[in-house]
């Protein structure tokens, strides 16, 4: 804490889920917060926030902030609620839960978390509260929603899911930026491509919408959705037609290359032109570029894995530089995500449960809501928004009805999931708790210090697990450690890259960079797999195709649904600002589709499927190809037009690998609104 007069600075750090996790600097006067700016002296953000975060204090104190605990009184999903005190409300909950456990037993509750903030102790990469759901035996919240099917993708690939740190793009001479958003997704990654870009690096977007991303970059290949695969295996052809793979690397780093070659040989540039839609030619020249322009930095997100075959996808990306040995290089390899390089684990407290527990899978909650035999009694909202952001809304809602459910959300926000809750308990926001946070797009631990004091009644997730454990007379005393005791354990475990790095030093200086060689080389030598090389991809594991590549049923447009520029989730989506700045909930449609159905721009179309239906402005728009439609998640159902946002379309179906959800591969059909 910096102390200027009667003003005063704190070190935080942005809680959202975003890769760039922002260390920012608050300043206030007079107990209240004034100002919220990027944090200038960290490498990464280097003084900027962003179009969203810059309103993060003005969201803190805006008019429809939850204060106080509420009790429902009208039914569920009215929204209608009663001003009730902490007592009342931990007493209900106490007495709801003992009878559901005596009933039920533990399992009958769901945990249900999700990545309103991914703090190590208030949030979702900590897991927050698990140590009270191990005491009552609790069931297993599997938080797999977001970038599970490429995590285990990559980890079949490399032994792990990290991979480049983000800013070694700076050394890269070509950057893939396949299926991510930068320029909207996780903005501060720019500055590296623009200094790679200085010293004449190339930049290729493939992405089956031309993004703002797309804009900039030097070549967009307009890729068909969930035909990644295809691709990146007829691009490791061109190299072995160049004879440019790198036979020392291929040899010495990684197992199963006559199998995985001969799966290569399979996907030529003609025949990856007819699966994904780009011309023959340019997979090809991008192919000699790959083959001969060393380092290669390919930036892999998340857009990639929301389909059937997105496990796969990204376990054959991650063979790319096993062939050309691009991780030899400084800016060579791929970078999904950081966070498998953080050597902090969730500490949960496992001796705490009773008996092992079944797991509940957040991207099946429509039909763990529905499951009769094993019953879940208890559904315990944090940090989730899942009527706006999961998938088979109209499933999704059905559950939260139930009249036998007890449903508790801690929100910030009357979301449309709170309007389903028995009991709502107001949540503190970043600037009134502490955190400690790692970035999943570079490699640095963030502090978060309180600036504030809570609104109201507001109370942190730790403080009002402290509060419920208290309730239930739960004796365990790890029940009831304080947030910095929490810190230093998470902080506690042996590694290396810890090194030097404390609750105390995190305090004063706001951020530390994890104690890797710099620069950081992560498999120059060799992989975390048991045979410690790079695991190739076996015969027939080449390419999933995705459900739009047998599109003969009767919905034949194949929708993408990724991140909105002024949205963070469903976060800010009830900003009055960040709103009017979205424009009206939109689908991008090519215009020969737009023809075909006889729509035409700017009119209000249904967009609809077996699932349901959703009202949308139609834009005619080159953006898409004939055949794909744009638009973006994150509307507030209840906002928005019909009540409705786009994940009333989104089938509760697994992805390949690690039941992630499949929120890019659906089939719409599109008609005027009656
Ligand atoms: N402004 C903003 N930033 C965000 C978020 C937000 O909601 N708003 N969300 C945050 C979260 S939770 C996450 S996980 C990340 C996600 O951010 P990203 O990793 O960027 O993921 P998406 O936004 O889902 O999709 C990225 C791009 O992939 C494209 N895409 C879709 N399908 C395919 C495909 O089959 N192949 C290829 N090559 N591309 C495809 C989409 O058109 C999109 O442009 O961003 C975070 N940052
Ligand atoms: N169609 C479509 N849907 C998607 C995606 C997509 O690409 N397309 N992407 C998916 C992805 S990547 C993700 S990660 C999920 C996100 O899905 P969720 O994890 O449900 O996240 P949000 O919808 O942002 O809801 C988070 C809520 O947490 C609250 N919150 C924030 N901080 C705190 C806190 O400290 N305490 C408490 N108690 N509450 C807090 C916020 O007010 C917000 O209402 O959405 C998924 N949904
Ligand atoms: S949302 Fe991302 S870019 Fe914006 S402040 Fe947070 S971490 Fe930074
Ligand atoms: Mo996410």
């Amino acid at each position: 804490m910096l102390c200027m007069s009667r003003e005063l600075n704190v070190l935080g750090a942005c809680p959202l889920d975003c890769p760039d996790t922002c260390s920012w600097v608050v300043t206030v006067r007079d107990g209240e917060a004034v100002r919220l700016r990027g944090n200038p002296g960290q490498p990464y953000t280097k003084g900027a926030l962003c179009v969203k975060v810059n309103r993060y204090l003005e969201h803190t104190k805006a008019a429809d902030r939850i204060l106080y605990p509420l009790r429902r009184v009208g039914p569920k999903g009215s929204g209608r609620f009663e001003r009730i005190t902490w007592d009342e409300a931990l007493d209900e909950i106490a007495e709801r839960l003992t009878a559901i456990i005596d009933e039920y037993g533990g399992e009958a509750i769901w945990p249900y978390q999700g990545t309103g903030t991914l703090g190590y102790i208030q949030g979702e990469t900590g897991q927050a509260g698990r140590r009270l759901w191990n005491a009552l035996g609790a069931s297993y919240h599997d938080l797999n929603i977001c970038s599970r099917a490429g995590n285990v993708g990559l980890t079949r690939t490399n032994g792990a899911p990290g991979g480049m740190d983000p800013e070694s793009f700076a050394h890269s001479r070509l950057i893939l930026l396949w299926g991510t958003n930068t320029l909207t997704s996780g903005h501060h990654l720019w500055k590296f491509i623009q200094q790679a870009r200085s010293a004449g690096a190339h930049v290729v977007a493939i992405d089956p919408v031309r993004t703002r991303t797309a804009d900039q970059a030097d070549e967009h290949l307009a890729i068909r959705p969930g035909t990644d695969a295809a691709l990146a295996l007829a691009l490791m052809h061109v190299v072995l037609d160049e004879g440019a793979q790198d036979r020392e690397f291929l040899e010495k780093h990684t197992n199963g290359w006559p199998d995985f070659e001969r799966e290569i040989r399979k996907y030529p540039p003609s025949v990856a032109a007819e699966i994904t839609g780009i011309p023959e030619q340019d997979i090809r020249a991008l192919g000699v570029r790959l083959a001969h322009t060393r380092p290669t930095g390919i930036r892999a997100t998340m857009g990639i894995q929301r389909h059937q075959g997105g496990g796969t996808a990204m376990r054959v990306i991650a063979a790319i530089p096993g062939v050309t040995g691009d991780w030899r290089h400084l800016g060579g390899g791929v970078a999904y995500s950081t966070s498998g390089h953080v050597p902090i684990r969730a500490d949960v407290r496992l001796e705490l449960l009773p008996h092992p527990v079944r797991t509940l899978t957040m991207t099946r909650l429509a039909e763990g809501l529905a499951d009769t035999e094993h019953p879940v009694k208890c559904l315990w909202v944090y940090a989730a928004n899942p009527l706006g952001s999961t998938s088979d809304q109209n499933r999704v809602r059905a559950g939260l009805a139930r009249e036998d459910l007890f449903t508790v959300v801690m929100e910030q926000f009357p979301t449309d999931t709170v309007d389903y809750a028995d009991i709502v308990l107001p949540a503190t926001m970043q600037t009134e708790h502490i955190d400690l946070h790692a970035g999943y797009g570079h490699m640095y631990l963030m502090w978060n210090e309180p600036a504030v004091a809570p609104p109201g009644e507001c109370l942190s997730t730790t403080e009002t697990f402290r509060r419920v454990a208290r309730r239930l007379g739960l004796t365990d005393p790890s029940l009831y450690d304080s947030d910095l005791e929490i810190a230093g354990q998470l902080l506690s475990r042996d590694h290396p890259a810890l090194a030097g790095i404390t609750v105390e030093r995190l305090r004063r200086e706001g951020w530390a960079r994890l104690t890797y060689p710099d620069p950081f080389l992560p498999f120059a030598d060799g992989f975390p797999t048991r045979s410690g090389k790079l695991e190739f991809p076996g015969a027939g594991e080449g390419y999933v195709p995705p459900l739009s590549a047998s599109a003969d049923g009767p919905y034949k447009l194949a929708l993408v649904t990724p991140a909105a520029h002024t949205f963070l989730n469903t976060v800010f989506a009830n900003n009055p600002e960040l709103v009017r700045r979205a424009g009206a909930p939109h689908i991008l449609v090519h215009e020969k589709d737009a023809a075909d159905r006889g729509l035409s721009d700017g009119q209000r179309v249904r967009v609809f499927n077996g699932n349901g239906e959703v009202t949308l402005e139609l834009r005619v728009s080159d953006r898409v190809a004939q055949g794909v439609v744009a638009t973006t998640k994150g509307n507030w159902p209840k906002l928005s037009p019909g009540g409705a946002n786009v994940n009333v379309l989104v089938d509760e179906r697994d992805a390949d690998m690690g039941r992630g959800a499949v929120y890019h591969d659906n089939l719409v059909e599109i008609a005027p609104l009656p």
